[in-house]
């Protein structure tokens, strides 16, 4: 019935044995940049970076912001593996497809996923550039059966119900506040609910007025089956929301939202999120 999430479990081992072949790092993290978020991969050291079209068994990237490469590097000692550009569901991938590397980074020994995202806020304290930790996520895709564990499980990546309660883990949630008050950014750092809805299309004012009730401070269109899939193989996972918008919740409100202005605050922003890790 899932055909192609076996062939997935396959390809995924000749993808990170090809990638073991071709470079020399082993990475101990893995960090997914969202829209507009890519610079970071650009600061590693030592880089060995690959066109996601030259790498055997991966999906291409389609969106703008998104360039489609693995970068492979040092970061303050540690050896990381960047991906310049995720897949999301609206692209036309299957989830098996979009959660793809995850897989792939555990067999090349990652222990840590860093996922990063554009999204717009709902949280009434949120302004525009704040920085979210993701405290915990509403998958909505998920909840009505879009899952990449759907089909058979594979007991050697984990079991076939695995919890999501602490999916972020609470140590680096608490770290990542230390470090941004030594560093100083306290101030546009937040904490919150993430929720993933399937796009591509950005949000009506009744589905945000629901997002907001339900409790949801920012929203996207990623980042949940990257991390459900990365908790059921054992990663330890933190996550960023870059804040690039307010939601319109107002029929009074003529602002509207648009993938340029996310792009562009991304660009204005990844410099904090560099400091940040740097
Ligand atoms: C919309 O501008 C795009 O930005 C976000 C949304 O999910 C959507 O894809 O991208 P990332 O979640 O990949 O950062």
């Amino acid at each position: 019935y899932f055909p192609e999430r076996r062939s997935c479990l396959f390809i995924c081992c000749k993808t990170a044995d090809w990638l073991m072949s071709q470079t020399k790092h082993r990475p101990q993290v893995a960090i997914i940049c969202g829209s507009g978020l890519g610079m970071l991969a650009d600061t590693l050291k030592c880089q060995d970076s690959f066109a996601y079209a030259d790498i055997p068994g991966f999906p291409q990237s389609t969106v703008q912001g998104h360039a489609g490469q693995l970068v492979f590097g040092e970061l303050k000692g540690k050896t990381c593996v960047c991906m310049q550009g995720r897949f999301h569901m609206y692209e036309g991938h299957s989830l098996c497809k979009t959660t793809f590397p995850i897989r792939v980074f555990k067999l090349l020994g990652v222990e840590t996923l860093i996922v990063t995202n554009a999204a717009g806020s709902l949280a009434d304290g949120f302004q525009t550039g704040d920085i979210m930790i993701i405290k915990d996520h509403i998958n909505f895709p998920g909840l009505v059966g879009l899952n990449p564990l759907c089909g058979p499980n594979d007991d050697k990546f984990g079991p076939r119900f695995p919890a999501m309660s602490g999916c972020y883990d609470k140590g680096l949630r608490c770290l990542a506040m230390e470090i941004a008050k030594e560093l100083g950014v306290a101030s546009v750092l937040q904490e919150g609910v993430y929720a993933m809805v399937g796009g591509p299309n950005f949000e009506t004012i009744a589905e945000a007025r629901l997002l907001h009730r339900l409790g949801v401070d920012a929203v996207g269109m990623s980042t949940a089956p990257e991390v459900v899939v990365a908790t059921h193989c054992g990663l330890r996972v933190f996550g960023l929301s870059l804040i690039t918008n307010k939601v319109v919740k107002s029929y009074e409100d003529t602002e509207s939202v648009n993938h340029e202005g996310v792009l562009e605050i991304g660009r204005l922003r990844s410099h904090t999120i560099v400091y940040i890790f740097h």
